[in-house]
């Protein structure tokens, strides 16, 4: 089979949005057509808002948010660095699961938004209200379903990652995206799927919207968070199942030479889950295919996701956990 042109799968799993019909705005879940953004919204002009992405999957007991506190704290974070105040965590929390429930949905992509609206223009934000978005739709395979199976192609982005001294990359700042958007894009027209990013030392620091990790031998490695990319939720979940099958897990700088002699390179992000790489500036890696070592983190991965792995039903908060009430904690 050949493969989708690069660029393909962006766009087909993209259009689901359009079926959404109830989002969370401002403390209450209303139809899509009853959001109101003025265009003069701060947040449309300078980039001043914070967002996450949450999946929510299929289990034996309903839908389930994955590691939805950790999502929400890192959403707090990120408000809080531009000095917005946001409703409760149990509060943020139920929106989740609200719009979950409230578009019907058996699995999701949950995106809450945070940003500053229409008042003053320039930087004072002194009259700008902050409005919180949460929002939910069906996403498959990030970069599609094959994209999944058989591995996907990186190439390195001419444009270096955005430092965390100009805009912590620890936080999901939306205007920093645009950094993402610009190597996105320049991958896609080289024909590949993702862009690596280096960061302004020439360190790998990750993908456009993903963490990146290199296998030698049994030892699994990602790069610092200092090396300025996004501590990932996906990432953490990740390096706990690679030490609990018994690899060894490493926090280490990587440079491009030594991740295109890895054995295997595996990408991690919500939207991506665990999406293998099988070549790097047109190098294959390995012997081409996807590895035994990502494959299994891969499949251990989607288990607990689904919570078929009973040592990490902890990542899971359930949508409907009392099916007659929609209430309760994070
Ligand atoms: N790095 C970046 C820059 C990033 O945006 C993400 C998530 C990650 C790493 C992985 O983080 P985590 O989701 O906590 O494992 N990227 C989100 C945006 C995707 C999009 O296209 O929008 C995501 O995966 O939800």
């Amino acid at each position: 089979m050949t493969r989708a042109p690069a660029g393909v799968a962006q766009e087909t799993v993209a259009s689901p949005t359009s079926a959404t019909t109830w989002m969370w705005f401002d403390g209450r879940l209303v139809p899509r057509g009853e959001v109101h953004i003025d265009p003069l919204a701060h947040a449309l002009h300078y980039g001043t808002g914070v967002f996450e992405g949450i999946r929510c999957y299929t289990t034996a007991e309903g839908p389930a948010l994955f590691r939805l506190e950790e999502h929400l704290q890192r959403f707090a974070a990120g408000a809080g660095l531009l000095g917005m105040t946001l409703p409760s965590m149990e509060e943020l929390a139920n929106a989740c699961r609200a719009v979950v429930a409230g578009n019907g949905l058996a699995s999701a992509y949950v995106r809450p938004l945070a940003f500053y609206g229409a008042g003053g223009m320039g930087f004072r934000l002194a009259d700008n209200p902050t409005h919180v978005l949460v929002a939910a739709w069906e996403w498959g395979a990030y970069m599609g379903e094959q994209g999944l199976r058989d591995g996907i192609a990186l190439r390195t982005s001419t444009w270096r990652k955005i430092s965390t001294n100009a805009l912590p990359s620890n936080l999901k700042v939306a205007g920093a995206y645009a950094n993402s958007v610009l190597a996105f894009r320049e991958a896609v027209a080289a024909g590949a799927d993702e862009a690596l990013l280096l960061n302004e030392r020439g360190d790998v620091a990750e993908g456009s919207g993903e963490n990146v990790f290199a296998v030698r031998g049994r030892r699994v490695v990602t790069p610092p968070p200092s090396d300025m990319n996004l501590p990932g939720i996906t990432r953490d979940a990740v390096l706990t199942l690679a030490a609990d099958l018994g690899y060894e897990v490493e926090e280490a700088t990587l440079t491009r030479p030594e991740l295109l002699a890895a054995d295997e390179v595996f990408l991690t992000g919500t939207a991506a889950e665990v999406t293998p790489v099988r070549e790097i500036d047109r190098r294959p890696i390995g012997s081409g295919p996807p590895g035994p070592v990502t494959r299994r983190l891969q499949a251990t991965f989607l288990r607990a996701a689904h919570g078929e792995e009973p040592g990490y039903r902890r990542w899971l908060s359930w949508v409907r956990r009392d099916p007659t009430a929609l209430d309760g904690g994070v």
